[in-house]
């Protein structure tokens, strides 16, 4: 059993983080920076199957996410089902479709033109897996009380950010597909009601020759301010 003590009656162990010398943070800090900066949203998938057990991996890693209270206000479901991704795409397709053909603005189209989407959604089928991220709102007691969940935006929003840079670690590609009205993945799926789709994101490899938009990021005096 490791070390502890307790505050307020409450358990606490002993915590010892990794060090390196500041030579070695520099270097360390700037790798992971180009090996995320590497990361891409891909729109086109193969169909190569990914192991299962790759795809637990992730997901474990995404629920490492801190959260408020620690209420861990997310549920991950996996859909490598065809008959089930096939329900997915169709629902989707036909959401979006009015989306592009009526519920977006003009502006907001032409904010998208560079990337390329529209309606279509082949990765849908053709990821080997489909990973919905629901949004815990509330738990249920025994007694049949709601409780809701602290921070569960903030909470599920950084557990998906895990995972994107998981998904990437894997060598693996995925994109942020947010359906809207995503409701029809909770019928799908069959969700109950304390819980709201959040996040689609496939998995699995990119095609082969595939091509993302080009885009620049931010520099950092333009996403950061030093009050020095
Ligand atoms: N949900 C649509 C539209 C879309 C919206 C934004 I903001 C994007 O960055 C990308 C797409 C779709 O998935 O095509």
């Amino acid at each position: 059993m490791s070390e502890y003590i307790l505050v307020h009656g409450h358990r606490h162990l002993r915590y010892a983080h990794d060090h390196y010398d500041e030579a070695e943070m520099v270097e360390r800090s700037a790798a992971f920076y180009s090996w995320l900066e590497k990361r891409r949203s891909v729109r086109h998938f193969s169909d190569k199957p990914v192991p299962k057990v790759i795809i637990e991996n992730l997901l474990k890693a995404a629920s490492t996410a801190p959260s408020g209270a620690h209420n861990q206000p997310w549920t991950f479901c996996l859909v490598s089902n065809p008959a089930i991704k096939k329900a997915i795409r169709e629902a989707g397709e036909k959401e979006e479709y009015q989306s592009y053909h009526g519920r977006m603005s003009q502006r907001w189209k032409e904010d998208l033109a560079p990337l390329g989407t529209d309606w279509n959604k082949p990765f849908l089928e053709l990821a080997p897996y489909l990973i919905i991220v629901f949004k815990r709102v509330y738990e249920i007691g025994e007694d049949g009380t709601k409780h809701n969940n602290y921070y569960v935006n903030e909470s599920v929003g950084i557990a998906c950010g895990l995972l994107l840079a998981a998904i990437h670690r894997a060598g693996l590609v995925t994109l942020t597909h947010t359906p809207s009205p995503m409701n029809f993945l909770s019928k799908i799926l069959n969700r109950p009601e304390n819980e709201r789709p959040f996040l689609l994101l496939p998995v699995g490899y990119e095609a082969e020759k595939v091509y993302v938009p080009q885009l620049n990021r931010k520099p950092l005096e333009e996403i950061a301010v030093f009050y020095e």
